[in-house]
């Protein structure tokens, strides 16, 4: 085979630690800071891309943790990319899951990376490279998870006032169901109709909770119920729905366009949370997109409490999707205490608004990045 004219040539990842600006209380785990990898892919154009990946609780949520990423990407994925034709993310990537299985999060984090710099080298923004955009700010909901109703209650009050966030989704599943009802209940009672109220359950639930607690979520006028019961669970899944009328949204359920296809056919949810991470990238993301839109099963832009590259990322893939009836949770950046873009994302009008720049349309702070990084020697290079 001809060497390509434009190589990649060096893949370069970065651990950052940042602070959570409270505690971020999930089922699964409590959450005081985050770790984002950063994986930046050079060419021998000269033309750089970012891209991110990131876990929540370590390895509470999923199977790759930030540290099994960064070694995985610098031990095997880097030496397979190291050469490969640059301008086609969609052949860079096809060599490299043709010999590393799994770890979808790694490749959600190169797969971007080569989709931000080609659409650098075009001149671009990202979203042109998945047909355009067919809207130019997202919604985006807060997650209220301090554990305290009343802090909550006041949290979500802010962000009516600030007109930053009217979705609200509520953490559960760490007390009984009907304490948690009562949590929830309190805090729809407070926001009335200014807000939209939803939970997320993260799997803790099982089924005869569930039967019970989305019975009480229904009464107290919640409007989505997130993964209540084990990702795996599908025919549960599916007995939920058939006994409920409040939607159920899948999320740890699904790891790309094979579950999508799955669930969709066993009818198992209402909503699809897509995040680009579970999906294995933004390919990926859009193939579990097309199977919700075919299946009618709507859409919901999930997050997996990425920093501003994935948030920025995840967001111009969601602008290219025709319906997004549920909207987005794209709101990472705003739950760590530091900026590391020269320039901050706009959240404004309850919404995120899209960059207009080429590539992901982000620019990192450099000092900010050497600041944060975990190991403060000058990163290694393949
Ligand atoms: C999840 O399960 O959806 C998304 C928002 C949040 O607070 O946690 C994540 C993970
Ligand atoms: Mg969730």
């Amino acid at each position: 085979t001809p060497i390509p004219q434009t190589r990649v040539e060096a893949v370069e990842v970065l651990l950052l630690d940042i602070p959570t600006i409270r505690p971020h209380q999930l089922s699964v785990a409590t959450m005081r800071q985050q770790h984002l990898v950063l994986v930046r892919i050079r060419a021998s154009d000269g033309v750089t891309g970012c891209g991110e990946a990131s876990t929540i609780g370590g390895l509470a949520y999923g199977e790759e943790s930030p540290e099994s990423i960064k070694v995985n990407i610098e031990r095997y994925m880097a030496p397979l990319l190291l050469g490969a034709d640059a301008t086609s993310p969609a052949a860079c990537m096809d060599k490299l899951c043709g010999a590393v299985q799994g770890n979808r999060f790694a490749k959600c984090a190169i797969e971007t990376a080569l989709f931000d710099a080609h659409a650098r080298r075009l001149g671009v923004p990202l979203s042109d490279l998945f047909g355009g955009r067919v809207r130019d700010s997202l919604p985006v909901a807060w997650t209220l998870a301090s554990g305290d109703t009343a802090r909550d209650i006041a949290e979500a009050e802010k962000m009516l006032d600030l007109r930053r966030h009217r979705v609200f989704k509520l953490k559960i599943g760490l007390r009984a169901p009907r304490a948690d009802a009562a949590h929830v209940a309190a805090i729809k009672r407070a926001l009335g109709d200014r807000a939209s109220v939803r939970v997320d359950v993260n799997q803790a639930w099982d089924e005869t909770d569930a039967m019970l607690g989305m019975r009480l979520l229904e009464d107290a006028g919640v409007d989505l119920v997130e993964q209540p019961i084990a990702a795996g669970n599908h025919e549960g899944m599916r007995r939920l729905r058939e006994q409920n009328r409040v939607p159920l949204m899948a999320d740890e359920a699904l790891h790309g366009p094979a579950d999508a296809y799955r669930l969709a056919a066993a009818r198992a949810a209402d909503v699809f949370a897509i995040k680009i991470t579970q999906s294995g990238g933004l390919r990926g993301a859009r193939q579990v997109a097309g199977i919700g839109d075919a299946a009618h099963v709507a859409l919901y832009g999930g997050t997996m409490l990425e920093g501003a590259v994935g948030t920025i990322a995840s967001a111009q893939l969601f602008a290219t999707f025709g319906a997004l009836a549920w909207g987005t949770e794209l709101f990472g950046p705003l739950l760590l205490t530091e900026e590391i873009l020269r320039t901050p994302l706009v959240y404004s009008d309850f919404s995120l608004q899209l960059p207009s720049g080429p590539g992901l349309g982000i620019e990192l702070d450099e000092d900010k990045l050497d600041f944060l990084r975990r190991d403060k020697a000058p990163a290694k290079t393949y």
